[in-house]
C-alpha cells in the first residue's frame, strides 16, 4: 500500500493549490463550494537513479514512486476524522496574505487537531462504555484507559505527553509526524509551483534555471520524516520505483509491488543500482557475481534492485 499524506490548513491556506501542483490533479482551487471535496491524488517521488536503471534495461515504460495526498475541505473533528490513516500531515500554512502569520496559524491547526482527538477519545469512550456492559474484561479496561486519558487531556495536557500506552485503534491525530509548510514568498510558492506543475519536466527545469523544485523539497522533507527508502524494479516491460520504510524486508518490498507476490514469495535476486548501471545489464552484473540471493527476511536496503521469485 502506498504511503499517504493529508493535507490540513485553515481556509484559503493554499491546500488545493499545493495539492494540485503534488499530483496534477487539477481540483477546484479557491472559493467555499469548489474546495469543499475532498481531493485524493498521487504525488511522483523525484529519483535521479531511476532514469539511469531505465536506460541501463531499455525499458518501454517508466513508473516513478508516489505517494497518497489527501486535501481535507476545512478543519473541525468530522473532517480532520478522515486523516486517522495518514503516516503523516503535512499543514499548509498562508504565507502570502497581507496580514499573514504562519506560526499563529500552525499553533490553531494544532489546537484544531488536538480538539479533534478530544472528541475522539470521547466518542469511543461513549461507545466502549456501551460495549463494555456486556461484562467482557478488555472493553472493561479501555474504558477505564480513555476514561484517564480523557481527563488527562481536559487538564490541558496532549496526547503526545501520556506515558502509558495508548489504546490500540485510536489512531491519535496529534501522535502523527506534522510537518508545517509555508505557502508564500519566504516558503514553498504555491502559486508558482501549480504553473509549473502544468509544464513538461524539461520547461519546468528551465524556468527554475537550476533552482531546485520546491515540490520536490516537499517530498523530500516528507521522506526523510518518514525515513523512507528507495528500492526499483529494473524489468524491459517496466522498470519502476518503490518506497518502503527502513528496516522493512523483502517480504515486505513483494506486498508493497503486489500481495500475490507476496504471498507465493520464494527468494529475491537483489543487486545495487550503481552495479546494474555499470554492468549494463542483469546478465553481465549476473557474470560478475554482483547479484545476491536473499530470502523473505532480508531487510532491504536503499539503492537496491531487486527481482522477487514467486509462484501463485
Ligand atoms: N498569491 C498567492 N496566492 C495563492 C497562493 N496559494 C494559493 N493562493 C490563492 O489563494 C486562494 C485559496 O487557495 P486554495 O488552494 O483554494 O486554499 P484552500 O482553501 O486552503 O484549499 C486561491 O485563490 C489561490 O489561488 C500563493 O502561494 N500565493
Ligand atoms: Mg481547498
Amino acid at each position: 500500500m502506498a504511503l499517504e499524506v493529508g493535507i490540513v490548513g485553515l481556509p484559503g491556506a493554499g491546500k488545493t493549490t499545493i495539492f494540485n501542483a503534488l499530483t496534477r490533479a487539477g481540483a477546484q482551487v479557491g472559493g467555499y463550494s469548489g474546495s469543499s471535496k475532498e481531493h485524493v491524488g498521487m504525488a511522483e517521488i523525484a529519483d535521479e537513479r531511476l532514469q539511469q536503471l531505465a536506460e541501463t534495461v531499455k525499458a518501454k515504460k517508466v513508473t516513478k514512486a508516489s505517494i497518497r495526498v489527501v486535501d481535507v475541505p476545512g478543519t473541525g473533528p468530522a473532517l480532520l476524522g478522515n486523516l486517522r490513516q495518514v503516516d503523516a500531515i503535512l499543514a499548509v500554512l498562508d504565507g502570502f496574505s497581507p496580514d499573514a502569520d504562519p506560526s499563529r496559524d500552525l499553533e490553531t491547526l494544532e489546537l484544531e487537531l488536538l480538539v479533534a482527538d478530544r472528541d475522539h477519545v470521547e466518542r469511543r469512550l461513549e461507545r466502549m462504555t456501551k460495549q463494555a456492559k456486556s461484562g467482557d474484561a478488555m472493553l472493561k479496561k479501555e474504558v477505564a484507559v480513555l476514561e484517564r486519558l480523557l481527563a488527562h487531556l481536559d487538564a490541558g495536557n496532549t496526547l503526545r505527553d501520556w506515558s502509558e500506552e495508548l489504546p490500540t485503534e485510536l489512531d491519535p491525530l496529534t501522535t502523527k509526524l506534522l510537518i508545517p509548510l509555508e505557502n508564500g514568498p519566504n516558503g514553498i510558492d504555491g502559486a508558482l509551483e501549480l504553473e509549473l506543475a502544468e509544464l513538461s519536466d524539461e520547461e519546468a527545469e528551465e524556468f527554475r534555471e537550476g533552482k531546485p523544485s520546491a515540490l520536490n523539497e516537499v517530498v523530500r522533507r516528507l521522506s526523510e520524516a518518514l525515513d523512507l527508502i528507495g528500492f526499483f524494479t529494473a524489468g524491459e516491460k517496466e522498470t519502476r520505483a518503490w518506497t518502503l520504510r527502513r528496516g522493512q524486508t523483502a517480504l515486505e518490498a513483494a506486498a508493497t509491488i503486489h500481495t500475490d507476490i507476496a504471498r507465493g514469495f520464494i527468494r529475491c535476486e537483489v543487486i545495487r543500482w550503481d552495479d546494474l548501471v555499470a554492468s549494463g545489464s542483469h546478465s553481465e552484473a549476473s557474470r560478475k557475481g554482483l547479484q545476491r540471493l536473499e530470502g523473505k527476511d532480508y531487510v532491504v536496503v536503499d539503492g537496491d534492485v531487486v527481482n522477487i521469485r514467486f509462484n501463485v
